[in-house]
């Protein structure tokens, strides 16, 4: 990575009064968890989205579906948080506004210390029931339950997780503040998202559009980099640690 982009990006991070990270799979992946479209790696290398990402898809073969999912838990709960996630915490610390946007569900930005995410595509750690009527299950309060899926303890319908599959809107509370932090931020910082996936990678768009400087970290070039202002190239939990370290330096910290 050129030091001198890591420079300008960390001026521009120490200026800015209203900060936006913006982060997808790839800000999870040094964690253990697999992104989605990166050539073999990523999950639909191996899985069809249409199969298992769609309310279609769960309805056709719930017990398919759910196993999928059960299988992500897992490794979701045994992930920790890495260097990238803590680096985004510890902006908050230097900074006077930073909120996170995330289209991750694994909660580790939480776990990492960052308390203000908004969740774009929902939480692996929350379920509603398929109707959608009732809400905010965590998974013990099915656990004693040994049919899979689950029934909704309210309904009796089968229970899903409170994730966005395609096709379904973003929850409006989510997407209308990520809009509003996008339109009004002065700096954006995107960490490891393709930008494929919409109404989500509009973030970027408004952000720059706004006249914020919008710096991408990714190990590849994607769909964003050419509308970001810098691209640091590298891997999150390496590249993070060293952008908060350098914001420091220019604060004087
Ligand atoms: C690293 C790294 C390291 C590697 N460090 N980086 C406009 C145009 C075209 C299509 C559409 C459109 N508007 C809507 C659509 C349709 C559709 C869509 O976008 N389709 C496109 C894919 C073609 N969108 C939807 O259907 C959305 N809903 C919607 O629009 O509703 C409309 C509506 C309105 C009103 C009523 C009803 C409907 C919903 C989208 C839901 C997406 N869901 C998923 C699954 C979530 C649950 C789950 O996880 O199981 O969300 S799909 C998947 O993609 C997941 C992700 O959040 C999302 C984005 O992926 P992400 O995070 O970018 O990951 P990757 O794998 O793509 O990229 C990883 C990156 O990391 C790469 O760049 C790597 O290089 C990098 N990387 N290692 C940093 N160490």
């Amino acid at each position: 990575m050129d030091d001198a982009h890591l420079q300008s990006a960390a001026r521009a991070l120490a200026r800015s009064r209203r900060l936006v990270v913006f982060t997808g799979a790839g800000a999870s992946k040094e964690s253990g968890i697999a992104t989605f479209r990166e050539p073999e790696t990523g999950l639909w290398a191996k899985y069809d989205p249409m199969e298992l990402a769609t309310p279609e898809a769960y309805e056709r073969d719930p017990e398919f579906v759910w196993s999928w999912y059960e299988h992500r838990f897992g490794a979701a709960a045994a992930a920790e948080p890495n260097p990238g996630h803590v680096a985004i915490a510890e902006l908050e610390l230097l900074l006077p506004r930073v909120a996170v946007v995330t289209q991750n569900i694994d909660g580790l930005h939480q776990r990492a210390g960052s308390s203000d995410v908004v969740e774009l595509h929902g939480s692996m750690n929350r379920f509603k029931c398929v109707p959608g009527t009732h809400a905010g299950f965590a998974l013990s309060d099915f656990a004693e339950q040994t049919e899979k899926p689950p029934r909704c303890p309210e309904c009796g319908a089968h229970l899903r997780p409170d994730v966005v599959w395609f096709g379904e809107a973003l929850p409006a509370d989510a997407i209308d503040r990520a809009e509003t932090l996008s339109k009004d931020c002065d700096a954006m910082l995107v960490v490891g998202t393709s930008g494929v996936v919409y109404p989500a990678a509009l973030m970027p768009r408004f952000a720059h559009e706004a006249g914020a400087t919008v710096v991408d970290v990714n190990p590849e070039r994607d769909a964003l980099t050419s509308s970001a202002t810098i691209f640091l190239k590298g891997p999150g939990g390496e590249v993070l640690p060293l952008l908060v370290a350098a914001v420091r330096e220019h604060l004087g910290d």
